[in-house]
């Protein structure tokens, strides 16, 4: 029996004819980009990495902020696109601690709420990360990390797209490296067409799901 996503151990996203599909990855080159972005995000500001002991702060500060928009306070962003929770409430007064986010660190947060954009044509190359998931973005998903070089995201450039083992991800750019990506992918993994037509027609069935 064929899967994909994440139980397959990679995400190659929807490009086969599975019947089932547990959280497959979607615009694999956009995504992995993203990653990229936020990477170097964090290369750039001196002193950036948030740590896990922080996440909790700024949910917690979203949450305050936040909460009722969606009219039940619940602990919930029932729709984060709601909220507008300014981050440099959150920025040191003055030194460091364990209450506050250095400059830098407000820095990085806001590249990784900030969609990946071409700083040529502004385009969204991929959506930021939502108000409050913040918990998240010390794992695998988050890539709150401080080495990024062998991550999924930059070992995919590196092998499957630039064919470099010397790659380094701070070269990446946002235009005509990502064009470059999407043109050596041609679809096999950037599969974004919606349609599921033919795969129907031929009898397919698919149970896909997310968490
Ligand atoms: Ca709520």
């Amino acid at each position: 029996m064929e899967h994909c996503g994440a139980q397959a151990g990679v995400d190659e996203g929807l490009v086969t004819d599975p019947p089932s599909c547990r959280a497959p990855a979607n615009f694999l080159t956009h995504l992995q980009a993203s990653s990229i972005w936020k990477a170097q995000a964090i290369r750039k500001n001196p002193g950036r990495l948030i740590p896990t002991s922080k996440l909790p702060l700024i949910r917690k500060a979203v949450v305050a902020a936040c909460d009722a928009r969606d009219g039940v306070n619940d602990d919930l962003l029932g729709d984060p696109r709601l909220c507008d929770f300014d981050l440099k409430t959150l920025e040191c007064k003055g030194e460091d601690g364990p209450d506050c986010l250095i400059a830098a660190q407000v820095a990085v947060a806001r590249a990784f709420y900030s969609p990946t954009v071409n700083p040529r044509t502004r385009e969204q190359i991929y959506p930021g990360l939502m108000l409050g998931s913040e918990l998240g973005w010390s794992s695998d998903v988050g890539r709150m990390h401080a080495d990024i070089t062998k991550t999924q995201a930059s070992e995919y450039l590196r092998y499957g797209v630039f064919h470099d083992a010397n790659w380094d991800f701070t070269t990446f750019d946002f235009d005509s490296a990502m064009a470059f990506a999407d043109r050596v992918d041609d679809g096999v993994t950037k599969a974004t067409d919606p349609n599921l037509r033919d795969f129907f027609q031929r009898g397919g069935t698919l149970l896909q799901y997310h968490g």
